[in-house]
């Protein structure tokens, strides 16, 4: 185990070599000194590297498994990719009377299905850049963030002229041509076609990290749809399709996950081996990522509470977590985006940067997130349990106003320590 992967695995660091005495002390290399842990580098890049996001794909074989031939008959090189913009004739009374129309549809039949040159040429004029986190609904851990760059899908659809009865715009990518591996999202067409001032658009994704997109993060081309967990970035896009369908068919509505979720204001602990033993007076620095959902974040606090191996578990809502003593940790600082951002991305080219200040608007910006830590000082020898949670814009800890129903994983995360004599 490298550096690298220690810090990004272990929740807790400890100060010096000595004080782990578990197994990774044997493995890790010296860690810095972190008696003053703002010193120290994160434990997460603002920016995640495209191939070191957690996977989450679908498909057998996965698309991005393919090779050589079987890559270009899939269409998913940059010059075999193209994307098909269709009208659904659906209808059905009494929800659906007319079927959606639309004057260009964009097939292959018809030769005039969406190439990249043709995307990256409305970029020219309508490429926007900005941060954003990844997340699934289902999994307990960011898998990542990046500056994702591309085209609002309202820009797209204008390529197929005036359009009619059309009130959900679906969208899925490759699938082996087998529809059983079809795995489908939607938005509703207000929702691709309006934007408040200040919120990001739903778009068509062909850069990460000012790189193309490869294949094994969904390139050449994404959707994605900043607001929401994962499930409505569909990869390896090559297919949207106009419905006056006004329902959900989300291939994710059928795993019983709220489909119009948006992404959690929630604090998440970075995964250790439990208990993580530390020994008595070493510092302790607790570490974590924070993603700042629909309702913001003002802060992020941690508890730690004396246990011993017969203390039951603790409910989110029990009254002592509740009026437990909850301390504040300190937020990563935003980095230099000079620095962060490869040249032709100048850091005022990303939303949500303001020009004067030359800093983020707010950090971390609604949909992105950023690391934490907090210093857990002077523990007796003992077991403990430690817990973060944030505090949305409205003041409300998690997990409330926003308990899970499959909406999201936003649960009070714990890990045990252990502190030796
Ligand atoms: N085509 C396709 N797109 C997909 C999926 C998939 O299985 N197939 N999984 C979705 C889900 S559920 C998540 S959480 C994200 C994960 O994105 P990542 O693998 O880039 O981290 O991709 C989404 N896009
Ligand atoms: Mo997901």
């Amino acid at each position: 185990m490298n550096r690298r992967h220690f810090l990004r695995f272990g929740l807790l660091t400890a100060g010096t070599l000595p004080s782990l005495d578990s197994h990774f002390a044997a493995k890790a290399e010296p860690v810095a000194n972190l008696t003053n842990p703002s010193l120290t580098p994160p434990a997460h890049p603002t920016l995640t590297p495209a191939l070191k996001f957690v996977d989450v794909s679908r498909g057998n074989p996965k698309p991005y498994t393919l090779e050589g031939a079987a890559l270009e008959q899939a269409r998913l090189t940059p010059e075999t990719w193209r994307c098909e913009i269709t009208a659904d004739p659906f209808t059905e009374e009494p929800h659906t009377k007319y079927a959606a129309s639309i004057a260009q549809p964009l097939t292959l039949k018809n030769g005039k299905a969406l190439d990249l040159p043709a995307l990256m040429d409305l970029g020219k004029q309508h490429e926007l850049h900005f941060l954003k986190a990844m997340q699934c609904l289902n999994i307990d851990t960011p898998l990542g963030q990046g500056v994702w760059s591309g085209v609002p899908l309202s820009e797209v659809l204008k390529l197929c002229g005036k359009m009619e009865n059309v009130r959900r715009i679906c969208f899925w990518g490759f699938h082996n041509q087998d529809p059983k591996q079809l795995f489908k999202s939607s938005v509703s067409y207000t929702q691709c076609m309006e934007t408040p001032p200040g919120e990001l658009p739903v778009f068509l994704a062909y850069r990460l990290n000012t790189n193309a997109i490869p294949l094994l993060r969904g390139g050449p081309v994404r959707m994605v749809v900043p607001w929401s967990h994962g499930y409505k970035s569909i990869k390896w896009l090559q297919h949207i399709s106009l419905t006056n369908d006004a329902r959900i068919s989300d291939t994710y509505a059928t795993g019983n996950n709220d489909p119009d979720s948006f992404l959690k204001t929630a604090a998440y602990l970075d995964k250790t081996s439990e208990p993580l033993k530390f020994k008595e007076g070493a510092p302790i620095v607790l570490r974590g990522q924070v993603i700042s959902g629909l309702s913001g974040l003002k802060r992020v606090e941690f508890w730690v509470r004396r246990v011993d191996e017969h203390t039951h578990t603790l409910a989110d809502d029990a009254p002592e977590l509740l009026a437990a003593p909850w301390a504040p940790c300190t937020l990563e600082p935003e980095p230099d985006w000079s620095r962060t951002l490869p040249q032709f991305i100048r850091p005022g080219d990303l939303r949500g940067f303001n020009q004067t200040t030359g800093r983020m608007t707010t950090w971390p910006p609604r949909y992105a997130m950023c690391s934490y830590f907090a210093s857990l000082e002077n523990l007796p020898p003992g077991l403990y349990e430690v817990r973060a949670r944030a505090i949305d814009g409205n003041n409300i800890a998690q997990p409330e106003p926003r308990p899970s129903q499959k909406s999201g994983k936003n649960a009070i995360q714990v890990r045990r320590i252990e502190v030796k004599s």
